[in-house]
């Protein structure tokens, strides 16, 4: 990680841990947000008015929460007004490395090697990990935000006048459920599944593998019409797909979260096949990267062996994901 400016450490994938052994993600720390007019959002400063082609995104593919971020860029029809640069898959002693990777880009801004170097651009003696995404002013050349719950949240409306959407990712109708919904899902499953894999006691291990089960379980129930909020896709939706997707070719394996996958779940199974052919979807989920990345964490899996399972995966390489 970076402290007050310098790399300190080689790359260690435990960001913190408490006193139990519990896997803790750090809060994010640039929390700008882009609006049609430049006026501040609910967080941060303003002067970040939407404008085609002076945003970039910042992801790594195998990153659940860059992925969701690039998906609602899709969704929305953006990829024309934010151009994207795509980090290697494997992380380096010094974290997100730039190229050197099939469908991993160079930094076009500054031609940076290492994503660390966009933090210090941002903040010359920033502390914290280099984390994707994140969002870059090319106009002002600042960073917007590096949270991508934020990010989400300000590609559903700020654009609009730009590039109309009948898509309302998070509706007014539905901000207080969509918000609860959401922070089980994020407590108990797209974080659940690390607090498993990157647990450092059994007990951290137990605790989060039963949330991993008892959350899916409880989606499978729900799951009586084609999304969690009925017939509206819903950026809960999204935050869901991310993990699912990466459950039965990684998590299930390098994680341990193995008590079933999500094949064994015929309602989630059916939901993450209807979000993967959404338009523009399948073309954010590249299972190559997602396998070499997880299965390239040093600290789980020395030797850097991606297993050629489970079967069903397969299919998702063969469809060219
Ligand atoms: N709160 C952030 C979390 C992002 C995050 O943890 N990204 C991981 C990849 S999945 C990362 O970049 N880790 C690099 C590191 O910790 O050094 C968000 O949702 O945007």
């Amino acid at each position: 990680m970076l402290v007050d400016g310098k790399w300190m450490e080689n790359w260690k994938p435990v960001q913190k841990a408490d006193e139990k052994g519990r896997f803790v993600r750090q809060v994010s720390s640039f929390r700008n947000w882009i609006t049609p007019d430049g006026a501040p959002g609910p967080t941060g400063e303003g002067g970040f008015a939407a404008e085609a082609g002076r945003y970039r995104l910042y992801v790594a593919l195998i990153c659940p929460w860059a992925s969701r971020a690039l998906i609602v860029r899709k969704l929305k029809g953006l990829d024309a007004l934010i151009p994207v640069t795509v980090v290697n898959p494997v992380l380096s002693d010094q974290g997100w490395i730039f190229g050197g990777y099939s469908g991993a880009d160079e930094d076009p801004l500054s031609g940076a090697r290492y994503m660390h170097e966009i933090y210090t651009r941002a903040d010359a003696r920033f502390t914290g990990r280099a984390t994707v995404p994140v969002l870059w002013d090319m106009k002002r050349d600042v960073m917007v935000n590096n949270e991508s719950a934020d990010i989400v949240r300000m590609l559903d409306t700020a654009f609009e006048h730009l590039a109309p959407s009948d898509l309302r990712l998070y509706p007014d109708d539905l901000a207080a459920e969509i918000d609860a919904l959401n922070r089980c899902i994020y407590d108990l499953l797209n974080n659940g599944v690390y607090k498993a894999g990157f647990a450092s006691s059994q007990m951290a291990y137990d605790e989060a593998v039963e949330g991993v089960f008892a959350m899916l379980d409880e989606l499978e129930e729900r799951l009586t019409g084609d999304y969690l909020f009925g017939d509206r896709l819903t950026e809960t939706d999204i935050r869901a797909f991310v993990t699912l997707i990466r459950f039965d070719a990684a998590y299930h394996g390098i994680f341990k979260t193995n008590l079933r996958q999500i094949a064994d779940y015929p309602r989630l199974s059916a939901y993450m096949a209807r979000i993967l052919a959404l338009p523009g979807v399948a073309g954010t989920v590249n299972m190559d990267h997602i396998t070499r990345g997880y299965y390239s964490i040093k600290a789980l899996n020395p030797t850097g062996i991606r297993p050629v399972g489970p079967k069903h995966i397969r299919a998702l390489f063969d469809a060219g994901n």
